[in-house]
């Protein structure tokens, strides 16, 4: 990362809350989604504004964190932590100031990126050049949910993606949808389909059908298969890594470096998926990165359906040297038909790395006129 940033005098800090219908509903081994709650810290300092996104879905089935609580946490914990000491304050101080509190990690990414945000917009740098990016552009892959209407639907989805240039395909598997569809996909696009699975975590590896199950997807050629099981099994994913062709990834398992480090050691994926909204913001996501490319392992960037602000945050990480592989970082279209910001859009399979003030994007005014704010400093 380059040189330290100026810290920021917060004046104002709110929680912005924006509801954004999905463009088809998304379903996954956890349950189904239909839109998008967007919880965004905004921070207004002397020098400049900023703006995070909380990633947590509206319910507890992803990880422990849901917005919920992650605005009461916030609200009633992080942020008089972070300003009790003073309000003239470096997106660092966030790691130091709630370095007693446990958990509530996407609740403190936003914490964090919108201080970095406000920061570098106050200096005039963008979040990828303060990142060491070495990319101008970004490879998109997509992650397809599993449709209400079984194989067909599948098959036409994935064509309209790869007819929209995406480079590669994660699809959503769970217990009862997995190795037919992904066989569908396979007859109907051939060996040479970038393909791979996320199974956030619905299979049990005690449970013989569920490994029969993934067995079978290990047969179908497949780039990863994405967090199998749940989050603190290391060990079951390592024993399963070690017999399956298919690279092992992680996701949910890794909540941070050190947790990156030791799933590496046990040899419980040789892929990690980074999220930075899931790791605790930008600074966590750096040391994962720097941890994995000191082991040779490549990392790809997550996503969690988020609005511009999160997207800009996530397009900045991958262009980082060590995001060697396509992550689900979309166009907004895939999931919005109106972004809150200015869309990211899909050109040749690429999005275009943002070059402007911090973050790059900023909410529209007309979308903000629909949320619901509540100052917590100010
Ligand atoms: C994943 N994301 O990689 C997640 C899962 C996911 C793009 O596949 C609301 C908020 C709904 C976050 C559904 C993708 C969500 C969500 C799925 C995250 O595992
Ligand atoms: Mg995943």
């Amino acid at each position: 990362m380059s040189a330290a940033l100026p810290a920021v005098t917060v004046e104002r800090l709110e929680l912005v809350r924006v509801s954004l219908p999905l463009v088809t509903p998304f379903r996954t081994s956890f349950g189904v989604q239909h839109e998008r709650d967007a919880l965004l810290v905004h921070v207004r300092a002397r020098e400049a504004q900023g703006w995070g996104e909380c990633v947590t879905p509206a319910a507890p089935v992803y990880s422990e964190e849901y917005t919920g609580g992650a605005a009461h946490v916030l609200e009633h914990q992080l942020v008089p932590r972070l300003l009790a000491p003073g309000r003239t304050l470096r997106a660092e101080d966030v790691g130091l100031r709630l370095a007693g509190v446990r958990g509530h990690r996407m609740a403190r990414a936003a914490l964090e990126s919108a201080l970095l945000d406000a920061q570098l917009r106050a200096a005039g740098r963008s979040l990828a050049v303060h990142l060491g990016a070495t990319r101008d552009r970004v490879a998109a892959g997509v992650s397809v949910g599993i449709p209400d209407g079984g194989i067909p639907e599948l098959l036409e989805q994935v064509e309209g993606y790869l007819d929209a240039g995406y480079v590669r395909v994660k699809a959503k598997v769970a217990r009862g949808s997995d190795v037919a569809p992904m066989q569908a996909l396979r007859t109907r696009f051939g060996a040479r389909l970038r393909l791979q699975v996320d199974a956030n975590a619905g299979y049990d590896p005690d449970t013989p059908a569920d490994v029969a199950a993934l067995d079978a997807l290990d047969e179908l050629g497949l780039l990863q298969i994405e967090q199998p099981f749940a989050p603190d099994r290391l060990l079951a994913h390592a024993a399963h890594a070690a017999r399956w062709r298919t690279p092992v990834c992680l996701d949910e398992s890794i909540t941070d470096a050190a947790r990156a480090v030791e799933a590496l050691a046990l040899r419980a994926c040789r892929i990690v998926n980074v999220k930075p909204g899931r790791v605790g913001g930008p600074f966590e996501t750096v040391r994962i990165h720097d941890a994995c490319r000191d082991r040779g392992i490549p990392v790809w960037c997550g996503g969690m359906l988020e609005t511009g602000i999160g997207r800009a945050l996530n397009v900045a990480v991958a262009a980082m040297p060590g995001f060697e592989l396509p992550g689900d970082t979309s166009a907004s279209d895939r999931y919005f038909r109106e972004d809150l910001t200015d869309p990211f859009v899909l050109v040749d399979g690429h999005l275009a790395v943002p070059t402007t003030p911090g973050i790059g994007r900023e909410p529209r005014d007309e979308v903000l006129a629909t949320a619901t704010r509540l100052p917590l400093a100010g």
